[in-house]
């Protein structure tokens, strides 16, 4: 159960829509901008846990050092302090922008509180601290991220499975993925202009479904990842909605309970 008074929604703000995905470490300043304001409105309704993606901050110093595939020579080891570098420049941004918004945030950075292991599939995250946050009305802040891990030396921790994993965990009324586009599509509607979006998803729809988006500069399994993801939380009885954070209010319509007019509900 939630030890908040009212209700949690945890917030995952897309890599690729804070940032510019094909530009390496560019902010979309002026997105991050109005989403920061929309939570900041939203905290008067529900409380909320903000994670956000790395984008152009973390996937491509990963790939340029092979870090995905865990430590194989000493080279790889400068590639953890480049990539930590861009990642918590973007978290820096992330928490300037809610600071400018009214928003009392704390950052909570896996790497320097978890140790991993690569025989579990599952990451420890410090839900004491997220807590306790929570109950002097601080949101918590944290960000996809590396950890040190003892069989592989490190691991990526997607935000997507932060998301996840404390929605569960905390006790999320609801889990909303701000994305850069409207919802989950039939295919990839920045490939494919027929693509229909879908309002409601099945875990059966997706072997129907062609799912490309953002997989190619993705470390963490862009879309398809996203969506096993999500159903973990939807199958624990947390709503789950996709939707735009390039449209005006509609983050702030789904941390509050308002379903926008466009987006994608999980249905367990
Ligand atoms: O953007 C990935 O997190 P994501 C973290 O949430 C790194 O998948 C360091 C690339």
């Amino acid at each position: 159960m939630s030890t908040a008074r009212r209700p949690l929604v945890v917030l995952k703000l897309g890599g690729s829509l804070i940032t510019e995905k094909a530009r390496i470490m560019t902010l979309r300043r002026k997105i991050l901008k109005r989403l920061c304001r929309e939570v900041s409105r939203a905290l008067s309704v529900v409380d909320v846990v903000l994670v956000h993606g790395a984008g152009s901050f973390g996937h491509p110093q990963v790939k340029m050092y092979e870090l995905d595939r865990g430590i194989r020579n000493r080279h790889q080891l400068e590639g953890l302090t480049v990539t930590k570098i861009a990642v918590e420049t973007l978290s820096i941004e992330v928490l300037k922008e809610l600071r400018k918004a009214g928003v009392v945030a704390m950052p909570i950075h896996l790497s320097s509180c978890v140790l991993s292991s690569s025989r579990s599939e599952k990451v420890e995250l410090p839900l004491d601290i997220i807590r306790k946050c929570l109950e002097m009305g601080v949101v918590p802040v944290l960000h996809g991220d590396i950890v040190i891990d003892e069989e592989r030396g490190i691991r990526i921790v997607s935000g997507d499975y932060i998301a996840v994993e404390l929605s569960i965990s905390l006790g999320a009324r609801r889990l909303v993925f701000a994305l850069d586009v409207d919802g989950i599509y039939t295919s990839d509607p920045k490939l494919n202009p027929f693509a229909r979006m879908l309002t409601e998803l099945r875990r059966d729809d997706l072997d129907r479904i062609s799912l490309g988006m953002g997989v190619e500069m993705d470390v963490t399994r862009g879309m398809k990842g996203k969506i096993l993801e999500a159903f973990r939380a939807a199958e624990h009885g947390v709503e789950v909605i996709m939707v735009s954070g390039l449209r005006k209010d509609y983050v702030y319509k789904a941390l509050i309970g308002e379903l926008p007019e466009r987006c994608t509900r999980l249905v367990a």
